[in-house]
């Protein structure tokens, strides 16, 4: 039986009302300049930048804080080289039927295809895992909860993280994404790739679909009662 014991918050900090106004704008102004972006530079980008990036990550909330994720940042030219063949396969067949017309259709104005050069160009993919089972400690085997509110959180943190340092991203679910779990070599009986998340420079050409531009207005997407 796990015993619980409170220690006092020490690392609040509270702003004065218009500072708290200030910042809200700031991470607004900053959060909207975010992008999904499908054309990548070849730009190195540092392994201290997403190690750091994943630690912040990792400091997401999870169901009883196991922090049922794992996070496989590529770099080797190889292991990219395979993932980006395994996914094309995919999402050949994804575009050429597998979708079914009304999928495809709410595409359209993406205009994405089967072809995913940014797998081999882009400086790290980030293949993220969620996990069955484990516990706050790596070595627990107990059961975890509320997973995928889990990871999709911490995949966010991911996505702000990069984001703030000053890099694009894009989120890439080619499915089944099984075959990640082969090629980053990941426990299948515990582990399932979530996203695989696609990070660097964009290239000096990068566009993005007007589309994507298109974001609901406050009134729809809130109510205050
Ligand atoms: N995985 C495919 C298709 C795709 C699906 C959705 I939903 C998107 O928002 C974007 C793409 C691809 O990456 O092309």
């Amino acid at each position: 039986m796990q015993q619980h014991n409170n220690i006092p918050l020490s690392d609040f900090i509270e702003y004065p009302h218009d500072e708290m106004l200030e910042k809200a704008t700031e991470n607004y102004e900053n959060i909207r300049r975010r992008h999904s972006i499908r054309s990548f530079s070849d730009r190195a980008v540092p392994k201290e930048i997403i190690e750091t990036c994943l630690k912040a990550a990792a400091t997401a909330p999870s169901g009883a804080n196991h922090q049922p994720w794992h996070f496989v940042a590529i770099h080797s030219a190889d292991i990219k080289k395979q993932i980006r063949i395994e996914a094309e396969n995919l999402e050949k067949s994804f575009y050429e039927g597998r979708a079914g017309a009304e999928w495809l259709d709410a595409l359209k104005p993406l205009g994405t295809d089967a072809s995913k050069p940014y797998l081999e160009s882009a400086p790290w993919l980030i293949a993220i895992f969620s996990q069955k089972k484990g516990g706050v400690r790596t070595e627990d085997n107990n059961q975890n909860y509320y997973v995928h509110e889990s990871v999709g959180i911490a995949t966010g943190f991911l996505i702000q993280a990069l984001h703030h340092s000053g890099l694009v991203t894009l989120t890439h679910t080619p499915k089944p994404m099984s075959f990640l779990t082969n090629i980053c070599k990941r426990n299948p009986d515990n582990e399932r790739a979530y996203m695989l998340l696609i990070a660097g420079y964009p290239a000096d050409d990068a566009t993005v679909p007007d589309h994507a531009l298109v974001k609901k207005d406050l009134s729809e997407i809130s109510s205050f009662i």
